[in-house]
């Protein structure tokens, strides 16, 4: 029996969220289009098999075609990061993150993370999240300008004598300087630990440092710049921290792999591993920067004045609306952002004075400068009426007309 006969209510609401990322300009930075080969091979017989364990090392029969999988996702994983181990289960970044704490850490060691407000993650020691809860977190942030500040980072290290320092950051327009930071962390014997999630997909393609040397482990989500099946992944070059941070993720926190997604990470890296990959991650910074360029020269302030990688954060101190108003005046305009926390902030968490704007997912539509100019334009235009409805259903159509010159999916595709 068909999904439609079945379950009437989930298939038409499935259909209603296709529609919705057909029509809409998806600009949330930590968002992307995975490809129709990914989303096969997720919604295959994969989804069956109990595999808890390793490759050769499983606690189930029937392990030997899911073991030759697993290990063909390894493998490539390795080849893009350039890295000698690479544990491809965890079920998210936040568990990758768990995973690791755990490999390395005791409840109540200190960690030195980068603050949420200042463009950290949740994972990363803030105090409602497990993270801030098992371990003594303690932060950095970025200076009024938007950039960290190495020399205060290391400071806070001396003061705070951390026993892991992450970096790795969700709205953050600059590239990360994984070597200072690994000289930060053996300036007070702390273990180096990167959540590179947001930047990944430019990493692999050389668009970003890579934290390998430098870093002593790596995570990362497969499904925002890489494009793949929502998971995560960690990665070491330290062959006892693998054996950690294996025991760790299984049986620590996790029981049976999700054989599916593992294989849709396989497909994914393969993309990954393509020359047209690295026209893509290019083109993805190329458009953000485009992005960033038209709304300055609209008058618009950006935090860090500008970006060096996939997103743009709008600063709106200087405006007399907020970032929730902005991001929901560009939801009515067909515009999909998220309201973001700024460096100097001056409302609520809730409220917030930015908008956190990414390209990845437009990128993958085919969108390159000219269609993120004509974005940026109606962006601006939607911003300096902000409370004309009349302007955003306007601009509604228009990027809708664009979004359909666009095709990522269509209905036989999925
Ligand atoms: N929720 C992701 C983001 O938007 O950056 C991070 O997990």
């Amino acid at each position: 029996m068909s999904l439609e006969s079945f379950d009437k209510a989930i298939f038409d609401l499935t259909n209603k969220e296709l529609q919705r990322q057909c029509d809409y300009l998806e600009m949330i930075a930590s968002e992307n289009f995975t490809y129709p080969d990914v989303m096969e091979v997720m919604g295959s017989i994969l989804t069956n098999k109990y595999a808890e364990g390793y490759p050769g090392k499983r606690y189930y029969g029937g392990c030997e075609f899911v073991d030759e999988i697993e290990q063909i996702a390894i493998d490539r994983c390795k080849e893009l990061f350039g890295c000698e181990f690479a544990n491809v289960q965890p079920n998210s970044g936040s568990q990758a993150n768990q995973g690791v704490y755990g490999a390395f850490l005791k409840p109540g060691d200190r960690i030195l993370g980068m603050d949420l407000s200042h463009g950290g993650h949740l994972t990363h020691g803030a105090k409602v999240s497990s993270s801030g809860k098992y371990y003594e977190s303690f932060f950095y942030g970025v200076e009024l300008d938007g950039r960290m500040n190495y020399e205060k980072i290391a400071q806070i290290a001396e003061i705070t004598k951390p026993k892991m320092i992450v970096c790795g950051a969700s709205a953050y327009t600059r590239e990360i300087d994984f070597a200072k930071f690994r000289e930060i962390a053996d300036s007070v014997g702390a273990f180096l630990f990167a959540d590179v999630a947001h930047v990944a997909g430019l990493v692999v393609a050389g668009e970003h440092t890579n934290p390998f040397p430098h870093c002593h482990v790596v995570s990362s989500t497969t499904h925002k710049t890489l494009r793949g099946p929502r998971g995560g992944i960690i990665m070491t070059n330290d062959e006892e921290y693998a054996k950690k941070i294996n025991s760790s993720i299984f049986p620590g926190i996790q029981g049976g792999p999700l054989m599916h997604v593992i294989a849709g990470k396989a497909v994914g890296f393969k993309h990954n591993l393509s020359d047209e990959w690295k026209v893509y991650a290019k083109q993805v910074k190329a458009n953000a920067k485009k992005l960033g360029e038209v709304l300055v020269s609209r008058g618009y302030d950006l935090v860090s004045g500008g970006t060096e990688n996939h997103l743009v954060l709008l600063s709106l101190l200087n405006n007399d609306f907020s970032g929730k108003e902005a991001s929901n005046a560009l939801e009515n305009a067909g515009i999909t952002t998220n309201k973001n926390t700024v460096p100097g902030e001056t409302r609520s968490p809730f409220v917030t004075s930015g908008v956190r704007i990414g390209s990845p997912a437009l990128t993958a539509r085919g969108m390159k400068e000219a269609e993120f100019g004509f974005i940026a334009n109606k962006i601006a235009d939607v911003l300096d009426d902000i409370n004309n409805t009349e302007l955003q259903a306007k601009v509604k159509k228009e990027v809708k007309e664009l979004a359909h010159q666009f095709i990522i999916y269509d209905r036989a595709m999925y």
